[in-house]
């Protein structure tokens, strides 16, 4: 049975014009060392208040690579949704959709109803912006209209395609911030719709656009993501980047190692604009964690959990959780569309080699009895780029692990899927959820309200490389983090986190 929305009834929980207020108990457990060394849990319990805004504000959204697979299929899907635009394929006519989308086709149980459990949409819980009331801007370094681009990405059908040319051919990416230094050599071809100048003029620049926008759209707030190429990394150097203040001086005096993607991050946070980063490279550099944090804008990354690493750290999770030994993890992907290209370079393909390694940390952390300290599986992840299958990914993984007894289980995974028809959905989750993050506060007892911490961990559910305030532990299980986000939420109406006991029911 499904609900669209509801309220809660709770003397806990207050709802005025402005704001719902949740008075919660949040609890958990603190281990201690007892008599003789001996391990004792004490669970404790803390009080919040939560107090989330509920007018939902009209957002603009601007993407870095605009004009790219991801950005061109994100605009595409959301002018068809907002029009209505259906489309013939050889299948039959299709209509749009936001599937794949964690707040826009995805359900939360909320109670139990004469013994039958009832959902509402995950975007019932709390109030969040519809997408297809977003404005879509952005920027890219190649200068063709996005109707073009969407073309180029080859990535929708035709018949979509045509209907939307229309909508699509007056949308111009602004121009960008682009340094050949940063990404694969063989982009340089289609960089025609560049920045000049200084790197604190191109600041200045990418400053001034974003507040054009902002006044041009009429937008109450905006939000930048960057779905722009991989960067390579950025070597982190003391006195350069490692401070706010010497990010700024490096700015000033065109260090070479501040990448475009750091540049834009702090354009952003000047102007009191929340940036997300869909890429692996390690656009927060120290001194722009530090940036964020003392200038209180919210920052989130690191890059999209779409397909593979999404199966690895469910398929991990389960396997660890069961009891069983994963020893051998390898997985290969080949693609062909421009994605595939910029990482087709030693560097590039790096930062992207060391965001899909490490997502499976935690599970094998969490078993001291299958993994010895520091032991660790055997983790090879492999990219080819193959131009034949443009966008649709190629996707092959093998499990090997130790059983019961001396025996081994191998699993073999093929996947097969376009990669932007994944990563636009994961992008509107993220612009969402961020919005809707920086609409609530909370405070402990007899303190006053405040924000949550600028970097935004609950983010982490849509990102490989989750970005976490320090002393946060990262988690990379999916199943826990989509828990942190729906619980959150759930606390943010009063609602306590889903334990899935049952005990209402006939076993008790
Ligand atoms: P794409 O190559 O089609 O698009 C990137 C766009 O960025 C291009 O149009 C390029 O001209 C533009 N660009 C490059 N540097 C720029 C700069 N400094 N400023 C402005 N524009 C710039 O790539 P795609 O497939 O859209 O992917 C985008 C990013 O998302 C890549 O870094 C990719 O690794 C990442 N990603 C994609 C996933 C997916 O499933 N599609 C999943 C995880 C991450
Ligand atoms: C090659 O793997 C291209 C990449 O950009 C990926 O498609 C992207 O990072 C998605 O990775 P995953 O592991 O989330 O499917």
């Amino acid at each position: 049975m499904k609900i669209d929305t509801f309220t809660v009834d709770s003397p806990n929980v207050q709802y005025t014009p402005e704001h719902i207020i949740s008075r919660y108990q949040y609890g958990n457990t603190k281990l201690v060392q007892g008599e003789g060394g001996k391990w004792v849990v004490k669970p404790w319990q803390e009080s919040f208040e939560f107090r989330t805004q509920r007018k939902v504000p009209k957002l603009g959204v601007m993407l870095v690579g605009w004009g790219g697979n991801n950005g061109t299929t994100l605009t595409a899907g959301v002018l068809a949704n907002k029009l209505g635009i259906t489309w013939m394929t050889k299948d039959g006519v299709k209509h749009p959709n936001y599937w794949g989308s964690l707040t826009q086709a995805s359900t939360v149980r909320v109670a139990n109803f004469e013994g039958e459990e009832v959902h509402a949409p995950f975007k019932g819980l709390l109030p969040m912006v519809e997408p297809n009331d977003i404005v879509l801007g952005g920027w890219d370094i190649s200068r063709v209209n996005m109707a073009e681009a969407m073309e180029r990405a080859q990535v929708l059908d035709w018949n979509l395609q045509q209907q939307l040319v229309p909508y699509m051919k007056d949308l111009q990416p602004l121009p960008g911030v682009y340094d050949p230094e940063f990404i694969a050599a063989n982009q340089a071809e289609r960089a025609d719709n560049c920045i000049k100048g200084s790197k604190a003029e191109q600041v200045e620049v990418l400053r001034g656009q974003i507040r054009d926008f902002k006044k041009n759209s009429g937008v109450d707030k905006v939000i930048v993501l960057w779905t722009a190429n991989t960067e390579r990394y950025s070597q982190v150097v003391e006195g350069v980047n490692d401070t706010y203040e010497n990010l700024m001086s490096s700015i000033a005096k065109g260090e070479t190692e501040i990448s475009p993607s750091s540049l834009y991050a702090v354009a952003c946070i000047e102007e009191g604009v929340a940036f997300i980063n869909g890429s692996p490279q390690n656009t927060f550099v120290p001194g722009l964690i530090d940036m964020a944090v003392k200038k209180n804008v919210l920052i989130g990354g690191d890059d999209f959990k779409s397909g593979q690493t999404k199966l690895k750290s469910v398929l991990v999770d389960y396997l660890v959780g069961a009891g069983i030994k994963p020893v051998s993890i390898v997985s290969y992907n080949h693609l062909g569309n421009n994605d595939g290209c910029n990482l087709s370079a030693p560097q590039t393909f790096r930062s992207k080699e060391i965001s899909k390694s490490n997502v499976v940390d935690d599970m094998v952390q969490s078993n001291s009895i299958l993994y010895k300290p520091g032991e660790h599986p055997d983790h090879t992840v492999v990219i080819k780029y193959v131009p034949y299958v443009g966008d649709s990914k190629r996707a092959m993984d093998e499990y090997t692990s130790e059983i019961f007894m001396g025996g081994k289980n191998t699993l073999v995974i093929h996947n097969t899927c376009e990669d932007s028809l994944l990563a636009a959905p994961i992008i509107l989750d993220l612009v969402l959820l961020a919005e809707l993050t920086q609409r609530i506060e909370l405070r402990r007892d007899g303190q006053p309200f405040q924000g949550m911490h600028p970097v935004a961990v609950l983010l982490s559910y849509l990102t490989k490389a989750p970005l976490v305030p320090e002393g946060t532990p990262v988690v990379n299980a999916l199943n826990k983090q989509r828990a942190m986000l729906e619980n959150v939420f759930r606390a943010c109406v009063g609602l306590g986190p889903e334990s899935n006991m049952l005990m209402e029911c006939g076993w008790t």
